[in-house]
């Protein structure tokens, strides 16, 4: 059996856990945050038999593709002015560990 922890953006995760519990996973969420951007984000956690794993990856990375986002810029000249114009920023993608699972107990 193994664990698979796949850290998703929060834009992503309902998709993502709708899809791995339509494909027959069980699925538990939980709020983190990037220890980087300091930004929320969801970390899946999924226990599953090892011949199942792949098919949770490729589940996960259609429904979390990295992709460009047009987001207002907050850039701003002088003091109260920004230019409003639109930048593309990275969205997406996850980041994806598979862990041995030595027991595993329902009790
Ligand atoms: P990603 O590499 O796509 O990582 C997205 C989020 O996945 C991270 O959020 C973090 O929560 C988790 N994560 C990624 N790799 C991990 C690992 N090896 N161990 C544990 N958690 C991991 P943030 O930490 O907020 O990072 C956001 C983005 O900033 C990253 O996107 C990456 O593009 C960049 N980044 C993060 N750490 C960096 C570093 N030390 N140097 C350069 N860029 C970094």
């Amino acid at each position: 059996m193994k664990l698979i922890l796949a850290i998703v953006s929060n834009d992503d995760s309902n998709q993502v856990s709708n899809a791995l519990t339509k494909g027959g996973y069980w699925v538990t969420r939980v709020a983190t945050t990037g220890g980087f951007f300091l930004s929320g984000n969801t970390t899946l956690l999924v226990g599953t038999e090892d011949n199942k794993v792949d098919t949770a990856i490729t589940i996960i990375s259609e429904n979390s593709r990295k992709r460009g986002k047009m987001v207002p810029s907050t850039s701003s000249f002088g003091a109260g002015m920004y230019t409003g114009l639109p930048v593309e920023v990275a969205v997406g993608g996850a980041t994806i560990f598979v862990l041995g699972v030595e027991q595993f107990e329902k009790i």
